[in-house]
């Protein structure tokens, strides 16, 4: 039998807990997945997914042949998997665990002597022992278990991550590690490290955060190659030819829960410790800003003077999902609001209900209404409309069209 013949409860069903229930249900193992939303629990038991990833559907059919149940009650299981949202504080820019402790809080109502309780959500390294720890041992449960397994899948790509990327186990217990790293082992086909709780939380931490600070550096070197008259994209690939090198892209902004967050946590813990992640982030932050500065300039350039016909192409965070969680496009036109400027138009194909003023639906109405369209998000399918783009003004601030006088940020 797989997985040490365990029984699974996974509490929280958003972006990185759903996967994860299905993913062990197809594989075999007992599980119930549960989320104190009815409505997503409601969504999910009428057979229906809750967001659009590639590979999702398939996973979510696969799982309900296996048995996989959802419901809004904590069940009786040998290991629990916390997947909740752990926001963070935008002014002490410290991580809120509120909603991880509530669930473990709510488990031991359930769980049974000797429960593993697995956090997967991301937290600050020492939230376990800060926030977590406590909890059992008030309710006088030492008897529970505590693992933290840090996910690692990326939006567009997760299921494929879930089952190759290699993982992190953090735990108290040798022997509970490797339990739990057996349950894992019935999917995950990358390897499988088992550490403690602490180093498991600060690598999960640091993986984001060195992410973080190279497409700082991006950013900052197309700033400097803007004032130049240089092209960033160029530099940028030449000395990526170099064996040690490999930077990443600059961008419109840095949206999505983790690597937009993430570093955070350590800024808001080691505020005198932590300079160049501090900056990094703020360079990050800054770029929604920079990117309206770009439009405003262009406009001049071509003298145009009707915000209403300029249009942002794209709304989510990254290219090919639905998830617009910090999106880039979202900051700037909230950037954009505190000017008390005129909203600009927007289109995201993968967008179909109304999320800001002046969304056009259709992309031919969209781009009928725009004199200058930004391309805001890396879509495929704005690359297979690059034609229909010809002849406008446009910024492209991902470098993706080869058309002829498309600006860069
Ligand atoms: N971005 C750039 N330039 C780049 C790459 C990305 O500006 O060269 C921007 C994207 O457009 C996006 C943001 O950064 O707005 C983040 O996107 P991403 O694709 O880099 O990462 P996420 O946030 O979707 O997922 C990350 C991944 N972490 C790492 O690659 C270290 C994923 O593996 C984690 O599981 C996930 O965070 C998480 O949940 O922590």
């Amino acid at each position: 039998m797989n997985g040490g013949e365990q029984v699974v409860n996974v509490i929280g069903l958003g972006y990185i807990g759903l996967p994860t229930a299905l993913m062990l249900a197809s594989h075999g193992i007992e599980v119930t997945g549960t989320d104190c939303n009815e409505e997503l629990v409601g969504t999910l038991k009428a057979g229906k997914t809750t967001f659009k990833e590639k590979g999702l559907e398939e996973l979510f059919a696969d799982a309900v042949k296996a048995g996989i149940r959802f419901t809004t009650e904590i069940e009786t299981a040998d290991t629990y998997i916390v997947s909740v949202q752990t926001p963070y504080d935008k002014f002490s820019k410290k991580v809120d665990p509120a909603a991880v402790v509530s669930a473990v809080r709510d488990v031991l109502k359930a769980a049974p002597e000797g429960a593993t309780v697995v956090i997967e959500a991301t937290i600050s390294p020492g939230t376990i022992d800060r926030s977590v720890r406590p909890v059992p041992k008030e309710a006088g449960r030492e008897d529970i278990r505590r693992v933290h397994a840090p996910e690692r899948i990326i939006p567009g790509n997760m299921v494929y991550e879930l089952l190759h990327n290699n993982r992190t186990i953090g735990a108290d217990d040798r022997a509970v590690g490797e339990r739990v790293k057996e349950l894992y082992a019935s999917f995950c086909e990358g390897e499988i490290v088992v550490t403690d709780i602490r180093t498991a939380e600060m690598t999960k931490v640091v993986e984001n955060t060195f992410r973080a600070v190279n497409i700082a550096f991006a950013n900052e070197l197309a700033k400097i190659c803007r004032h130049e008259g240089m092209d960033v994209y160029e530099i940028i690939r030449i000395c990526n030819m170099h064996p040690r090198v490999n930077i990443l892209q600059p961008g419109p902004g840095v949206g999505g829960h983790c690597i937009s967050v993430d570093p955070w946590f350590l800024v808001g813990d080691y505020p005198s410790l932590a300079k160049v992640i501090d900056e990094a982030m703020k360079t990050n932050d800054g770029m929604p800003d920079f990117v309206l500065n770009r439009i405003h300039e262009i406009m001049k350039e071509n003298g145009l003077t009707d915000v209403g016909r300029v249009g942002l192409y794209g709304l989510t965070y990254k290219e090919n999902v639905d998830d617009m969680r910090e999106s880039p496009p979202l900051q700037l036109l909230a950037s954009q609001e505190r000017h008390l400027a005129a909203p600009l138009l927007t289109y995201d194909p993968y967008i179909t209900e109304d999320i800001v003023p002046n969304q056009v639906h259709d992309l031919d109405a969209f781009l009928d209404a725009c004199d200058m369209v930004v391309v805001m998000v890396k879509h495929d399918e704005i690359r297979e409309n690059a034609e229909k783009l010809r002849g406008k003004v446009v910024l492209d601030c991902h470098n993706i069209l080869d058309l002829p006088g498309v600006y860069h940020i």
